[in-house]
This record gives C-alpha cells, sequence and structure tokens, in this order.
C-alpha cells in the first residue's frame, strides 16, 4: 500500500454515507420495546445494588454471530456468513464471571451462553418422554441441561444479562446504535466487545427488489453498495468514553496483523482483536497501540476455551482504562 492509499484508509467515515445507509433502511419493528429493555437494564445496574458481584458497575456489549443481507424486501435469499456466535456467546459468560452485566447482540438462533457443551440439538438428544405428560432430561446430559438452564435464568432475573437479537445488517446497526446511546452513563466502564461478522456489502433498501428475483430472466446480476464503516462513528459520537474492541478476521495470515493495525488506527480503537479462520478457536493476537499478545487455549485441559484468557486480558486493560479517568 503507498502513501495516499494509507492516507485514503484513515479517513473518517463521512456524514452523508451513515444517513444514506439509515434513512432508507427499514425502521426496527421492534424499536420500543428494545429500548424499553435496555432503559430497565440501564436502570437496574446503574443502582448502587444493580451488580451482585460487588464491582463497580462495569457494563459490556457483546456482538455476536453474522449479520445477513437481504436480496429481496420481502426476502426470501440472503447472503450470509460464516460466523457462528461461540465468540461472543462464551465470551459472555466470562465477562459475566468477571464481575460485568453484559448486553449480548447476537444473531437469531446462533450460540447461546451456557449451551456451548450442550450437543447440537438439544432437544430432540437432551430429553426423552418419560410418560404422556412428562418428559425428563437423560441423565448423560442432565449436569451439562441443569447448569445451562440455571445460570442463564440467574443472569436473566438478576438483570446482569440483557440478550438482544438481530437477523440482517440493517437491524444490527440500529440495534448497535440504540444500545451505545442507552450505555453512555457508564462512561469508561463500558466496552464494546465486538465479535459479529458484520456484512461488508449490502443492497441498499432503495434499490432492492420487492418481490422474490425471478429466475427466467437469466443469470443474477447484483451490484452491493459497501456498507459505511460504523466503528468510527460508534467510536466518535454514540460511545465515545467507553472501551472499544473490535475484532479482524483474515484467511490470508500474511495480511491479518497489518489489517487489525490499520483498524487500530483508522478506528481508533483500544484493543484488535486478530484471528485467521481456522485457528481461531485455538489463538488470537490482541493488538493494542502498545502491545501485541497472542492468547492461547490452553490445550491441556479439556474443554478449555480461547475466549477464557482473552476476557481475563480485556478486563486487566480495560481496569488500566479506567483507571486513568480516576485520576
Ligand atoms: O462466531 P465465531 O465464534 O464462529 O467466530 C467469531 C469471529 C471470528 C467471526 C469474530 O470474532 C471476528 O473475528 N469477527 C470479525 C469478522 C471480520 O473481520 O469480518
Amino acid at each position: 500500500m503507498d502513501a495516499v492509499d494509507d492516507a485514503n484508509q484513515l479517513q473518517e467515515t463521512p456524514k452523508n454515507e451513515v444517513m444514506s445507509f439509515f434513512e432508507p433502511a427499514p425502521l426496527l419493528e421492534d424499536a420500543a420495546e428494545i429500548e424499553k429493555s435496555l432503559k430497565e437494564f440501564v436502570d437496574r445496574n446503574t443502582s448502587s445494588s444493580g451488580n451482585l458481584n460487588g464491582k463497580t458497575n462495569r457494563v459490556v456489549c457483546i456482538t455476536s454471530g453474522g449479520t445477513t443481507v437481504p436480496l429481496e424486501k420481502q426476502c426470501v435469499r440472503y447472503i450470509d456468513n460464516f460466523s457462528s456466535g461461540h465468540r461472543g456467546a462464551a465470551s459472555t459468560e466470562y465477562f459475566l464471571k468477571a464481575g460485568y452485566s453484559v448486553v449480548f447482540l447476537y444473531r437469531r438462533g446462533s450460540c447461546q451462553p451456557f449451551c456451548s457443551t450442550l450437543p447440537d440439538d438439544p432437544l430432540l438428544e437432551c430429553f426423552s418422554v418419560a410418560d404422556d405428560s412428562s418428559i425428563e432430561v437423560d441423565a448423560l446430559h442432565a449436569e451439562i441441561v441443569k447448569r445451562a438452564i440455571t445460570e442463564n435464568r440467574a443472569a436473566v432475573a438478576e438483570g446482569i444479562l440483557l440478550k438482544l437479537s438481530f437477523t440482517t445488517i440493517f437491524e444490527y446497526l440500529q440495534i448497535l446504535q440504540l444500545i451505545s446511546v442507552s450505555l453512555r452513563d457508564f462512561g469508561p466502564s463500558a466496552i464494546f466487545f465486538l465479535a459479529a461478522a458484520v456484512s461488508d456489502f449490502y443492497v441498499p433498501w432503495e434499490s432492492m427488489a420487492l418481490h422474490k428475483i425471478q429466475s427466467a430472466s437469466g443469470p443474477l446480476d447484483i451490484r452491493l453498495a459497501q456498507v459505511p464503516k460504523m466503528l468510527s462513528v460508534l467510536r466518535n459520537e454514540w460511545a465515545p468514553m467507553a472501551f472499544h474492541i473490535s475484532s479482524k478476521l483474515e484467511t490470508d495470515t500474511d495480511i491479518l496483523l497489518a489489517k487489525a493495525n490499520m483498524a487500530l488506527k483508522k478506528y481508533k480503537m483500544h484493543m484488535v482483536i486478530a484471528n485467521e479462520l481456522s485457528t481461531r478457536k485455538e489463538e488470537v493476537i490482541v493488538v493494542t497501540d502498545q502491545e501485541k499478545v497472542t492468547v492461547r487455549r490452553d490445550s491441556t485441559r479439556a474443554g478449555a476455551e480461547v475466549e477464557s484468557p482473552l476476557v481475563e486480558l480485556v478486563v486487566d486493560r480495560h481496569s488500566t482504562y479506567i483507571k486513568k479517568f480516576d485520576a
């Protein structure tokens, strides 16, 4: 990349690009409901009795899973990506353990916190019909089912876990905006831990077909527009005081660190989690402006996840960040 490219890459996202994404986009049907849950969550977690783990009220918004790009307004077909939501779901558990309250913004149908050790089809594989009126958990899965149900319910009932779902890129970005504005009162005590795989390209709403695209007219020719880079808007306007962590995934290891560094500088992230597609469950490289830390799963422990040391590192660096505001 030459100097001119570099300068272009470091420019902020123009306001008109952001407006032209949001203005024609379909409005969230359940915006009022989402705002209400966010208000309840914020009230609960800013009150002195809010956080039961005795730490000051720290909060993290975790995004998880992939956004879809609809090809039709009455959507039959859409573009999707590989993300399973495991990183976001597992990290939610570790942040809760570390005393954080969590807003979990996840793709409908993707991995959920406390469920990673359940079989792929829990309903059919964990339960059996005992008689006409009762269903029981198979002994083999009893412990993990009990843990998943009790820990999830406890976190939701205590008001320290709020789950909000999205499917499309339009829903994702609108809900992220609502969350970031709602969490402003937490100032530097809030983290944005962006582990979703967000579409880079989309079909603008105004140029999208209304009905199912017909195959009779031959090969499909679609022009995708670039999704405006909302990271800089989140960082600079929606949640300027928060601690921001974005993720960068590549399949070509030769460009991974350069791309992570670029994201760090361009969007003024506090951390970028760099990972390669095939090894993302084994190791990640955490890039900040002062260090590059390789974080590995403890392969000597069965069931150990890379998200455990990763969240530990994030919590440590977030504590240092908060201290700067106390001084
Ligand atoms: O959801 P998952 O556990 O399968 O994968 C997580 C991840 C690797 C998609 C995510 O953490 C990530 O790196 N997101 C950024 C994707 C990107 O650069 O487009």
